[in-house]
């Protein structure tokens, strides 16, 4: 089993369709280890973020993740990280699979949807940065 982390991003729960992207997910085979909605601080956005700080967009990601709530989720799976990039399709959801979740629902690269771990070493610092090992079921 892996773990991998998501985030539904501030406009997917504007668009109304979280529940959507959450039933994609669990049709998809990924098991719900924890699951918060929350509001990102900035700093905690420029922290989860930290990576991309010298990219010219890193402002407008962080004013963007800011700008609503969040559902950040733990999810579990064999090679969870990798099934889930598959599930999501490209940054740019211009140039994801079709029956990708970018593809379905993103509208840019700045607005698409849902964030997914890069690596198995990733997403264990990413899943820590919302959950304690206690919180997860
Ligand atoms: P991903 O979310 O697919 O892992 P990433 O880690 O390269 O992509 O970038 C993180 C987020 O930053 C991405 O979901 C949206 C934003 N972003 C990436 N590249 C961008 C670009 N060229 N212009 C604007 N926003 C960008
Ligand atoms: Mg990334």
């Amino acid at each position: 089993m892996e773990r991998t982390l998501a985030i539904l991003k501030p406009d997917s729960i504007e668009k109304k369709i979280h529940g959507k992207v959450i039933q994609h997910i669990i049709d998809a085979g990924f098991e719900i280890k924890g699951m918060q909605l929350l509001r990102l601080t900035e700093d905690s956005a420029k922290k989860f973020y930290e990576v991309h700080k010298e990219r010219p967009f890193f402002n407008d990601l962080v004013a963007y993740m800011t700008s609503g709530p969040v559902i950040p989720m733990c999810l579990e799976k064999p090679n969870a990280v990798a099934e889930f990039r598959k599930l999501i399709g490209a940054t740019n959801p211009a140039n994801a699979e079709e029956g990708t979740i970018r593809k379905l629902y993103a509208e840019s690269v700045e607005r698409n949807i849902v964030h997914g771990s890069d690596s198995p070493e990733n997403a264990a610092k990413e899943i820590a940065h919302f959950f304690k090992d206690s919180d997860l079921v």
